[in-house]
């Protein structure tokens, strides 16, 4: 079991007082951290008392404490989950090895982009979400933003005490280009697709943590199989917190389609004109959000063929998510039957299987929002309202792998590009329906007693408190 430091200006179970370099270095990072919180952080909440989760060690037990707190002075800390004894890599050609205490010199270069690429989207979601506060439903749902926020800063942390003790002179580097980039910036974009994407109102942070969190997830799992134990004791312990980021998205969607199919039946109304007239989203613009949110997490598990991929699993960087629930964890002999899109038509490819990693992440990443979508499916059939939300094909609206190149309803039927233009406004959220549901978030709820009309309340509060607990304290 590690120790943990709650007391030192960076909270930490690694010991960091005993590397006094690594320590000065990134206790020299800290307030350039803090700085790009204080600009790019949530906007105009950082004085007041937020009721949050902060870790203080990795038992399961009680890892967390919770306490009013001002964001700025939350204590981001790294932790590591405990060592696995004797840990050996659990695929590829090194199966069965020890792992890894230090980065082996020939990957040192893909470790680094692999976790460069983990470490840019933490601050990027952030940036994105930054404006979110002036239109919150709740005060409950306040909280919760900035418990994500607070977080994601946190996973930063996490990947940058790897790339300043394994990396050197570069990951000290990177540590510092991390806040520089911005996200949606034409200049210095952030890394990846959907980090650069707006998220400018409440439907689409609940579809963003319920979808792109999802992503983080499953990417967290197949690098928590990582030969580089560091990482892999890394990617562990975040994924304990990103089980609440995702409860955020699964729920707050839930208690949207709940109030919007309640009002529906009570006002016996069907048309979208209609149901937007009492004040609540209509549930084909949940659908486009959906739509949107879901192929943008999508295009983060990369092309579906990759030799990226295959050479990441081969080498022990990055396995499956779960890899001891596969049968071959040397994959070397089967192939993977995927659906492409090859000069202008839509193939059967036989892909060798380390090739197909990328798709077979995707797979386990689709099962398992499936499993959310039933869940709101439910909620709306329970209200007695004859609709069912859908996942669109993997063909629609992709921008990374072979599809990107072709044209294809969320049924999966190819179109041309003019007929998918003509369409677009059908599948993915319009100008219009922005318009719309900016202007049911124009007032924000600052009173912990209310809830905003388009939303139902969630079934709980949070740590044992009521709904109504006063989670944000504004001090203006
Ligand atoms: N956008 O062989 P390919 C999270 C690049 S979310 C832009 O198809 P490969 C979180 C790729 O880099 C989890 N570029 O894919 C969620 C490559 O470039 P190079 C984040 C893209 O290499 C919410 C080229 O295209 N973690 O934690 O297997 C809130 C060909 O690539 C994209 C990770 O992603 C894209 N979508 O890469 C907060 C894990 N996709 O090498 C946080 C680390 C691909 O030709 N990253 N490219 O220059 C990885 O494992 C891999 O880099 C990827 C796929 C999964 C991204
Ligand atoms: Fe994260
Ligand atoms: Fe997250």
């Amino acid at each position: 079991m590690t120790t943990v430091e709650n007391d030192e200006r960076i909270p930490n179970n690694v010991n960091l007082a005993s590397d006094k370099r690594l320590q000065r270095a990134l206790e020299a990072w800290q307030p350039s951290y803090l700085k790009w919180w204080r600009e790019m952080g949530p906007s105009g909440f950082q004085e007041d008392q937020v009721y949050l989760r902060t870790a203080i060690s990795v038992e399961s037990d009680g890892w967390a404490h919770f306490d009013y707190v001002k964001m700025p002075d939350y204590r981001w800390g790294i932790f590591l989950a405990d060592e696995v004894k004797d840990r050996t890599i659990g695929f590829g050609d090194l199966m069965g090895r020890p792992v890894w205490k230090e980065v082996p010199g020939e990957h040192r270069t893909t470790l680094r982009r692999l976790i460069v690429t983990q470490a840019d989207t933490e601050p990027a979601s952030v940036e994105q979400q930054r404006k979110l506060g002036a239109s919150c439903p709740s005060v409950y749902d306040l909280r919760n933003l900035f418990q994500v926020n607070v977080e994601e800063g946190r996973h930063l942390w996490a990947m940058v005490y790897l790339l300043h003790s394994y990396f050197g002179r570069d990951g000290r580097e990177e540590a510092e280009a991390l806040l520089e980039r911005r996200s949606g910036d034409a200049d210095k974009p952030r890394i990846l697709g959907a980090f650069n994407e707006p998220c400018t109102n409440w439907l689409d942070f609940f579809m963003f943590t319920f979808f792109t969190d999802r992503d983080g997830k499953f990417q967290l799992l197949a690098l928590a199989e990582s030969a580089f134990d560091p990482l892999s004791r890394s990617a562990r312990f975040m994924l304990t917190e990103e089980a609440h980021h995702m409860f955020v998205g699964e729920t707050g969607i839930q208690r949207i389609v709940e109030r919007t199919a309640q009002q529906m039946k009570q006002h016996g109304v069907d048309h979208p004109d209609d149901v937007r007239k009492l004040g609540v989203i209509d549930l084909p613009t949940v659908q486009r959000a959906l739509n949107l949110w879901f192929t943008l997490s999508l295009d983060l598990f990369g092309g579906e063929v990759s030799s990226n991929a295959a050479s990441s699993f081969a080498s022990g960087l990055k396995g499956r998510a779960n890899e001891d629930q596969f049968d071959d964890h040397v994959a070397l002999a089967g192939s993977y039957r995927m659906d492409t899109f090859r000069s202008g038509a839509a193939v059967v490819e036989q892909v060798p299987m380390r090739n197909a990693m990328n798709e077979v992440l995707r797979d386990g990443y689709i099962a398992d929002c499936q499993r959310g979508v039933d869940k709101w499916n439910k909620t709306i059939a329970a209200q007695g309202v004859d609709f069912a939300l859908t996942l669109p094909s993997r063909r629609f609206h992709r921008h990374i792998g072979t599809w990107a190149e072709g044209c294809a309803d969320p049924s999966g039927a190819l179109l041309s590009r003019e007929q998918w233009q003509g369409k677009r406004d059908t599948w993915l959220p319009s100008e219009h329906d922005r318009a719309f549901v900016q202007s049911l978030m124009a007032e924000p709820v600052y009173d912990p007693h209310q809830m905003a009309n388009w939303i139902a309340p969630p079934k709980q509060g949070i740590k044992g408190r009521a709904v109504d607990f006063d989670y944000v304290r504004r001090e203006a």
